[in-house]
């Protein structure tokens, strides 16, 4: 299901253009436009979910998640390491209300305490 609305839908879509990183049935993958790191692509799923906490059935969830890894190895950072990040609403700065998974990586990274921030 597309939302009109959301910006990832319409990435999703092909009506607003980026670049691929990876995408199947399910999930569609493509690079962040204001990278925070040297590798930092994001995830979506297909279908429309606000958010992580939006009721996402756990196969759909999974197989997000699991395309991390997938993500990782195509960027070559599956063996030096990768970070992924869901902001989920206001406190934690979800800007595009549609679920995505940030990868991070190409160089080392602190501990992410958010503690010591
Ligand atoms: P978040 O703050 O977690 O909601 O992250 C949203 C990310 O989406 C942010 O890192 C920038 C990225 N972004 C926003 N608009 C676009 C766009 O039009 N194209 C692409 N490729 N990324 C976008």
């Amino acid at each position: 299901m597309k939302k009109d609305d959301c910006l990832f839908c319409k990435i999703v879509a092909g009506e607003i253009p980026s670049t691929k990183v990876y995408e199947d049935d399910v999930v569609y993958a493509f690079e962040d436009v204001n990278p925070m790191m040297p590798v930092h692509t994001l995830i979506v799923p297909k279908n429309h979910y606000d958010n992580v906490a939006a009721g996402i059935p756990n196969e759909e969830l999974g197989h997000l998640f699991n395309t991390a890894g997938t993500v990782a190895d195509i960027k070559g950072i599956k063996d030096s390491g990768f970070r992924i990040i869901v902001n989920t609403n206001d406190d934690a700065c979800q800007s595009v209300h549609h679920v995505h998974v940030h990868v991070l990586g190409g160089e080392p990274m602190n501990d992410g305490d958010p503690s010591k921030s």
